[in-house]
């Protein structure tokens, strides 16, 4: 259904002061009033009739109010509701001079616009219903897409990706909830429908569906955001050289003083498409310093959010079988926050500074330099000063899991959907019990209707101003 609005709206589409071309898009009832009004006469003058055809590219020129001119300009009218808002929206590209964009913004003005606010155009288009919330949000992470992974779920999450999950764990509800409601209308002769065990099972299936699609945030988070790699082990074993050779950049401190590093160093490197936050941490031992027990606790609570642990060790020093056990005596101190299985991190075993082998040592670690040892372990051999990475980047790009995503398969990526899931899994948790518990088909219905709102939160049936503003504030003005 078409929302009208009073206003009608303009911005700069485009970031001020870059590129040859601005794009200024004008959307509301007046916007072919305003095209016209600045076009080829003075914007004083009275209103020509209007002679765009949609769809059309016209080559116009922009006066001053003085009549003189400002700009050689293209406009390009699209009639409602065939456009982005589902308004008439008329978008004109002119050169990118901040003046000449000011200029024209203010002519705008003077014609009956109003400056848009973040996010209004996108706003309209979803109030116009020429896309869903889900949809919309999905813009905004279009345009922050910055690497072929995110963008990649940027665009399925435009295309309805997630919207075609949700409505369809609706219509699973919906069927539920109606097999409970015809029930209500033969509510005199005491039938059951569905017998009560056919109802456990349908909503367990409905729920396994709800928490798959939610604990594939952990992935789709990590994918927009930077899949965490921390980069672990024992002052010295050569950590800030190994991010250092990540990023390609001395970022980090390096000294044959063990316990160089204090403070976790993050940054973010894009391997194959994919952005990886690696972050180097305090070496771990027991200190008497208080600053570097203040880095290892530091460590510690970097560890926890990652999801691949690098652990590198000196291969001349250590044994890999020392490595093992000194991890496995890591795990309870990072074990409370990873009750979920999904957060478990993958360890890759790294022995560094090969480059002090001996010719016969190394031959024995030749062929074996990326093993896996198991299903979360994999070893590496590598001199973190060499900067031969390859067999690392290729175990980075495995373990990430960015790669195995398929293109059909939805990965939540927004926050708000996965909160509202777990409001759901939660709905659908109370309502199990109460099925078992024996509460009557009317009680029943009435909660399935709940979780059916709370689904309708995400691609936006059931709103609020407070959510929309919220969401639609976080755009730039003229999206
Ligand atoms: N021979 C050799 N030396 C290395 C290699 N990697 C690091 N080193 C040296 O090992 C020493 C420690 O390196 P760092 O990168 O500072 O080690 P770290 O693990 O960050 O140490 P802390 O910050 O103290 O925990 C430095 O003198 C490095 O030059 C390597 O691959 N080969
Ligand atoms: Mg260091």
């Amino acid at each position: 259904m078409q929302n009208f609005f009073e206003d009608t709206i303009c911005a700069a589409a485009t970031p001020a002061g870059a590129g040859g071309i601005a794009v200024i898009r004008i959307s509301g009832t007046v916007a072919l009033d305003v095209a016209d009004r600045i076009t080829d006469v003075s914007a004083v003058s009275t209103v020509p009739q209007s002679s765009f055809v949609p769809r059309r590219v016209y080559y116009k020129e922009v006066y001053n109010s003085d009549g003189s001119l400002l700009d050689n300009v293209l406009l390009t009218y699209f009639k409602t509701p065939y456009s982005y808002t589902g308004e008439d929206v008329v978008e004109i590209s002119c050169h990118a001079s901040p003046y000449i964009v000011r200029t024209i913004l203010s002519l705008c003005l003077a014609a009956g616009a109003r400056i848009a606010r973040a996010g209004e155009f996108t706003q309209r288009a979803f109030l116009n219903g020429k896309l869903d919330l889900s949809q919309a949000e999905a813009v905004a992470d279009v345009i922050a897409s910055e690497n072929a992974a995110s963008h990649r779920l940027a665009i399925m999450g435009l295309r309805g990706g997630v919207s075609a999950e949700i409505s369809m764990l609706r219509s699973e509800l919906l069927n539920l909830t109606s097999l409970l409601e015809l029930e209500l209308d033969f509510g005199e002769e005491d039938v059951e429908f569905a017998s009560r065990s056919e109802l456990r099972k349908l909503l367990e299936k409905i729920a396994l569906h709800a928490n798959t699609l939610r604990n594939s945030f952990a992935l789709g988070n990590a994918i927009k955001e930077g899949i965490p790699v921390a980069i672990i082990g024992k002052p010295n074993a050569g950590k800030s050289t190994l991010l250092n050779a990540l990023l390609g950049d001395e970022k980090a401190l390096v000294s044959e003083v063990a316990g160089t590093t204090r403070d976790a160093i993050e940054d973010t490197v894009i391997i194959n498409g994919i952005k990886f936050r690696f972050i180097d941490t305090a070496g771990l031992r027991n200190s008497d310093d208080i600053v570097e027990r203040m880095g290892v606790e530091r460590t510690l609570s970097k560890m926890r959010q990652a999801s691949i642990w690098l652990y590198v060790f000196d291969i001349t020093d250590i044994s890999l079988e020392q490595a093992y056990s000194e991890v496995a005596a890591l795990k309870p101190n990072v074990d409370a926050a990873s009750a979920d299985a999904a957060s478990v991190p993958q360890v890759i075993f790294i022995g560094n500074k090969i480059d002090k082998l001996s010719e016969q040592q190394l031959s024995v670690l030749h062929n074996n330099s990326l093993m896996p040892a198991s299903n979360n372990i994999f070893l590496s051999a590598i001199s973190a000063q060499s900067s031969q990475l390859d067999c690392l980047r290729e175990a980075l790009i495995e373990l990430s899991g960015a790669n195995a995503v398929s293109q059909n398969q939805v990965i939540l990526t927004n926050a708000r959907h996965y909160e509202i899931l777990g409001k759901v899994m939660d709905g659908l948790s109370q309502i199990k019990t109460e099925i078992e518990s024996g509460l009557s088909a009317d009680l029943l219905s009435q909660q399935l209707r709940t979780v059916l709102d709370c689904l309708g939160e995400i691609t936006g049936q059931i709103t609020t101003d407070d959510v929309l503003a919220n969401i639609f504030s976080r755009f730039c003005i003229g999206k």
